[in-house]
């Protein structure tokens, strides 16, 4: 069977990387709906070697389809999503718009695919920092036990978009010429205050909670305990902007159930999975990092080392390509399952 597929935010960071990697997988399109705001109608986009005109993303232009991926914004989906879903399509929805709601499952394959057949027409794919840290998890929880998880993390520009990066490039070029760099993106765009990202780190993701995490922590915290389906797992997070392209680094502080874990243990349970790639030989100082994870689907694992205080502790280093398996990869995942069980 073939499907109309669209893609809404067919122009953007994300929904670039979901038409190259449906074109990678071949996934079975009958027709594809490029959709995108108003200012970008008329325009195309190169599908399958294909012109593909792309068209305003409106209610009525989602009559015929199918499958419905949405990458535009919270807004867009809020408004859209449910328009897709009475006209008959299944929503893979990328934002943050459902991710909470009960009816709404939140899916990375490899830790909960079994969720999607929960779904009432939307589904909803993870926030990035989100997905690399949970694949990696799955399998310790399944085999150690979990109870709590530390995290900070070393995210790319390319998490707030295409003109995030294009403020880095900017940025770093005046400053090694020794001019004053601009700043009007990061940390939020619609925030009052912008600090330059060029040779800095920014210490704050998404706007400030009343508890005083950002929303990207607490997006983090909630969605590790809906995914693993572990509300009682003890989480916190830092989240960190940092001066490079793309891909998210992460430090993670695990506590196992059991005292009697070695790292050996850990390395045993990760290697092979499906997703990951152990990357974790300090003796030849092999260990990921965001250059070596760009462009790749896996999720990265290295410098998994003990706590040498706490018995049951755990640190490890993981890395992914937030646009891939941050994103568009894990929502064609997500779509690829879903046809899978149609
Ligand atoms: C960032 N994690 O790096 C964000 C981007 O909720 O899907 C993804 C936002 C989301 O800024």
């Amino acid at each position: 069977k073939q499907y109309d597929v669209a893609v809404v935010g067919v122009t953007g960071a994300v929904g670039q990387k979901i038409l190259e990697m449906m074109e990678e997988i071949d996934f079975p399109i009958k027709q594809l709906h490029p959709l995108a705001s108003k200012r970008s109608a008329g325009k195309n986009v190169v599908f399958k070697g294909e012109e593909v005109e792309i068209k305003e993303a409106k209610p009525e232009a989602f009559e015929g389809v199918e499958i419905a991926l949405f990458s535009a914004g919270g807004s867009v989906s809020r408004q859209l999503a449910h328009e897709a879903v009475e006209r008959g399509a299944v929503v893979i929805d990328n934002t943050s718009a459902f991710r909470m709601d009960e009816n709404v499952p939140l899916v990375v394959p490899e830790v909960n695919k079994e969720d999607i057949n929960e779904n009432n027409g939307i589904i909803a794919n993870p926030n990035c920092s989100t997905i690399q840290m949970v694949v990696a998890l799955e399998p310790l929880r399944e085999k150690f036990g979990l109870n709590r998880v530390i995290v900070s993390t070393y995210q790319s520009v390319s998490g707030s978009g295409n003109a995030a990066v294009e403020e880095l490039k900017d940025q770093s070029r005046k400053m090694l010429d020794g001019q004053e760099p601009e700043a009007s993106i990061l940390p939020v765009k619609s925030e009052e205050k912008h600090y330059p990202i060029a040779f800095n780190a920014l210490p704050q993701i998404d706007v400030f909670e009343d508890n005083h995490y950002t929303f990207e922590e607490m997006k983090m915290i909630n969605e590790t305990k809906k995914i693993m389906h572990q509300p009682e797992l003890k989480v916190a997070a830092t989240c960190v902007r940092l001066p490079f392209f793309y891909s998210h680094a992460e430090s993670v502080y695990i506590e196992v159930d059991g005292d009697d874990v070695s790292i050996e243990n850990l390395q045993d349970a990760l290697r092979d999975q499906p997703g990951i790639v152990l990357e974790d030989d300090i003796a030849n100082q092999v260990y990921p990092t965001p250059l070596s994870s760009e462009g790749k689907t896996d999720v990265f694992v290295g410098r998994i080392r003990k706590d040498l205080d706490v018995p049951n502790g755990f640190h490890f280093w993981v890395v992914s390509d937030n646009l891939l398996k941050g994103a568009a990869w894990n929502s064609v995942q997500i779509a690829q399952a879903f046809i899978q069980q149609d």
